[in-house]
């Protein structure tokens, strides 16, 4: 199964909370975008059925940076691939147990499991940035699909994608945060992830369009 489309290498993150909205600029993006990437946000605004309601315009990526004992890992996963998500972004700091636990639950839903390494905020640096190509590292170990790996910082993505091979990077921190797709697509990165730029803009598609066409450039 395909965890998302390969088209034009942009997913966005719908940070938004209300359904309605979700749903508009889901409709108005999806044909620029390869998978619509939902989280504490809208599942906590819209409720968890907010996930099929979005596959009906792209594979859903459901980010709750899992981060819990295997167990409750496991139990999270679950609820996410029941829900209709393809792919789900989790913690590797609780170490190896745990992220293989989410492995496995992924592989009996054929899904696909996403490990943050060094995350693209400016307080990254203090606690996650020493251990990121460790977490890289963990990624391939367990057998992870790709990994989440910082547009603020190409260079990271650079040394991040050397770690992990053919692993999938996904790439926030575009825009609002400072980063630019293109350096991020050329430093290695497979996707990258685009939120406020997008869903905060009078036109979504048009600015979706807009992001998809650089990235395109540069490929
Ligand atoms: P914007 O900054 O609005 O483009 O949104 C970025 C999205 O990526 C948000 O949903 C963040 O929660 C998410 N994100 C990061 O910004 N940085 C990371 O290091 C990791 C993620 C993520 O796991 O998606």
């Amino acid at each position: 199964m395909a965890y998302m489309r390969k088209n034009t290498r942009l997913i966005l993150a719908l940070d938004v909370t209300d359904k309605n909205v979700a749903v508009t600029i889901s409709k108005e993006t999806a044909e620029h975008v390869d998978a619509i990437k939902i989280g504490y946000p809208l599942v906590l605004g819209a409720g968890l059925g907010i996930i099929k309601k979005i596959c009906e315009y792209a594979p859903v990526i459901a980010d709750f940076k899992v981060a819990d004992i295997p167990n409750t890992n496991k139990l999270i996963c679950s609820q996410a691939f029941e829900a209709g998500a393809s792919a789900v972004i989790v913690h590797g700091f609780t170490g190896s147990d745990s992220l293989f636990e989410c492995v496995k639950t992924a592989q009996e839903y054929k899904g696909g499991i996403f490990v943050v390494t060094e995350m693209s905020h400016p307080g990254a640096v203090e606690f996650m940035a020493p251990k990121a190509l460790e977490l890289a590292a963990l990624a391939v170990e367990c057998k992870a699909q790709g990994v989440v790996a910082p547009a603020t910082r190409p260079d990271r993505v650079k040394q991040i994608r050397k770690i992990v091979g053919n692993l999938t990077i996904i790439s926030p921190g575009v825009g609002a945060q400072g980063g630019s797709a293109a350096d991020a697509i050329r430093a290695g990165a497979d996707y990258v992830i685009v939120g406020r730029s997008i869903y905060n803009s009078k036109t979504p598609g048009r600015e979706a369009e807009k992001i998809a066409k650089d990235i395109e450039k540069c490929r």
